[in-house]
Parts: C-alpha cells; structure tokens; sequence
C-alpha cells in the first residue's frame, strides 16, 4: 500500500504529466494559422514554443493554482503567455547580436534553421501574443488587469530584459570582494532567470483569487527556486565541462563569464543549492499540505540532469 506522502507524489507526477499536454495543446492552439498570419512566421513561432523544453513556468502557473484551492483551468492562458515570453526571450538570446548560438534544446536556433530576421519577427510576434491569449477567457476577468500588469513588469526593463543587459554588459567583471559579486550576479540572475518564475507563480494565484499571504508565500517561493535553478543549471554546465562527453557544453563558462561554480566552486555551490530548497520549502509552509507539488518539483530542480 502507498504511503500517503508516496501517494501525494505520484499524484503529482500524474497531474505534471496532464498538465504538459493540456499546455501544449492551448499552445498549439493559440498558435495556429489564421488570416493575416504569414505561414513561416507561424511555423517559426511554433517551432521556437513547442520545441522539446521543460514547460516549467507554465507548470508553475498551474501548480500554483491549485495549491491556492483554484482550477488550473482558469489559468491555462496566463500558463500559454509566460511560456510565449520565455521563448521570445530565448529566441532573441540566441540571436547572434546576443549569444550567438547554434544550438538550443537540441535542435537549430530559430534563426539557424529560419533566418535572421524571422526569429527576431517571431520573439517580438510572440511577445505580443503573450498578452492577447492572457485577457482572453478562461482567465477570470478580475485577474486579467493585474496579471497583464504583473507579466508586462517582469518582461520588461526592470527585469527580464534589463537583467540581460546587464549580463550581457558584463557589469560582473569589475573587480571586486566575494560577497559584493556574489550579490550582482544574484541581482542580475533574479531579474534575468528568477522574475519570470515568480511571476508565473503570482499568475496561477491571481487565477485562483489567492489572499496576500498566499501571494507572498508563492513569491518567496519563486525567489528561492528561481535562484536554485540557476546554480543547478551552472552546475550542469560546470559537469559538461569537466566531462567533454557531458549533456552541454558550459558556454557561459567558456566565455568567461561569471558563474556559481566560477564563484564558489562546485562543492559550495551545492552547499548553496541544498540551503535554497530549504529556503523553498520553508517559504511555502502557509499553503499547508496543497503545497505538496511543488515540494516535489524543488526537489526535482535540486537534483535535474537537464
Ligand atoms: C532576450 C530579453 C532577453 C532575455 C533573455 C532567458 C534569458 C534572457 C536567457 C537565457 C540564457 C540562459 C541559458 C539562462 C539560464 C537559465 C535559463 C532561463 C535557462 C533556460 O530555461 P529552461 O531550462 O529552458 O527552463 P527550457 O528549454 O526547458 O524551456
């Protein structure tokens, strides 16, 4: 007989894998020909989105629904929108004005398997329909004003894109003690990498009609595994290195650019790793038992392969 906790988590994976399908499936949709959209953009579009990658944020967006008692079907179209902004941002980080990659989740860059110009049109396409799926039903109408606010504030300058700025401007490479770099590259990291997966969790909790507590809880949450997968996602590139056969190649490392393992070195970046989940887990303690998900999926950030 399973345990209670054994069943909560394979009640947990069952939902994450229905959850996957119903996001792909309201992508699919959202992104479907229609007059006036050119057939190529479109593909590039869903080529860019549906593309083999995790669907974390949007899986946030509807964990977060339900761990605050709401119906994850109220959220599928903020899940599709934050899911359009992180592709958009990956398609133009790959560009070769930015990171100049061939490669991305596998497969060609959008701009290596299109061209140049149709990946920037499909980034700045899908930005676009990011907020046009999100005010649509079933997003309940009292939340569609705050969620548009919410994720126009966590794309824009102050986050997303002004953490890539500054990462690209390589303002880390002043010289400077330990914790003072530190500090930067965690300022530039929960702009970059972090507002987004809070901003996903805030979502799904405005679907949900969640109480403030609620809402803090989920954002404190978000920091601590927003900052989680960052160093397990260093640390992965940091294991790609050192192995040459690895999953990746440790491109941010190669270029010199500032990382964790750069910073603290492997063994303390996991040190650091293991104290962010407890950082989670205790930030969730007010969402009780419903939290069980996303206990699972900090446990699941803390120990990936990809
Ligand atoms: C172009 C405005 C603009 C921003 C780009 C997201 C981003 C900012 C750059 C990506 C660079 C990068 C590799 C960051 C590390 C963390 C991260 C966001 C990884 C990619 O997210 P995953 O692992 O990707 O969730 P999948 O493919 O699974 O969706």
């Amino acid at each position: 007989m399973l345990t209670e906790a054994a069943a909560e988590m394979s009640e947990a994976a069952a939902d994450s894998v229905s959850d996957i399908e119903a996001i792909d499936a309201a992508l699919t949709a959202a992104l479907r020909e229609a007059p006036g959209r050119p057939a190529r953009l479109m593909e590039a579009m869903r080529y860019a989105v549906l593309g083999p990658g995790k669907r974390l944020r949007p899986r946030l967006v509807l964990m977060a629904t339900r761990a605050c008692g709401g119906d994850p079907a109220d959220a599928i179209n903020c899940a599709c929108a934050v899911e359009m902004i992180h592709a958009y941002s990956l398609v133009h980080d790959d560009l070769p004005a930015m990171d100049d990659d061939d490669l991305r989740r596998g497969r060609p860059t959008v701009h290596r398997q299109f061209d140049e110009m149709t990946a920037i049109l499909a980034g700045d396409a899908l930005l676009a329909l990011a907020f046009e799926t999100l005010i649509w039903p079933p997003t309940p109408v009292q939340a569609a004003a705050p969620a548009c606010r919410e994720l126009a504030h966590a794309a824009g300058p102050g986050m997303l894109v002004g953490g890539q700025v500054d990462d690209l401007a390589g303002v880390l490479a002043a010289p400077e003690g330990r914790e003072a770099t530190l500090q930067r590259l965690e300022t530039i990291h929960r702009r970059k990498t972090g507002a987004m997966i809070v901003v996903s969790l805030r979502l799904g909790a405005l679907c949900a009609g969640a109480k403030p507590p609620q809402l803090t809880a989920l954002s404190e949450y978000g920091d601590a595994i927003g900052l989680l997968f960052q160093v397990t996602d260093d640390l992965l590139d940091a294991a790609g290195d050192a192995t040459a056969v690895g999953k990746r190649v440790g491109k941010d490392q190669d270029a010199g650019k500032l990382t964790y393992p750069g910073l603290l070195g492997v063994k303390e970046s996991r040190t650091y790793a293991a104290e962010l989940a407890k950082r989670a887990t205790a930030a969730l303690k007010p969402l009780g038992p419903a939290a069980e998900p996303l206990h699972a999926l900090t446990r699941q950030i803390l120990e990936r392969d990809r």
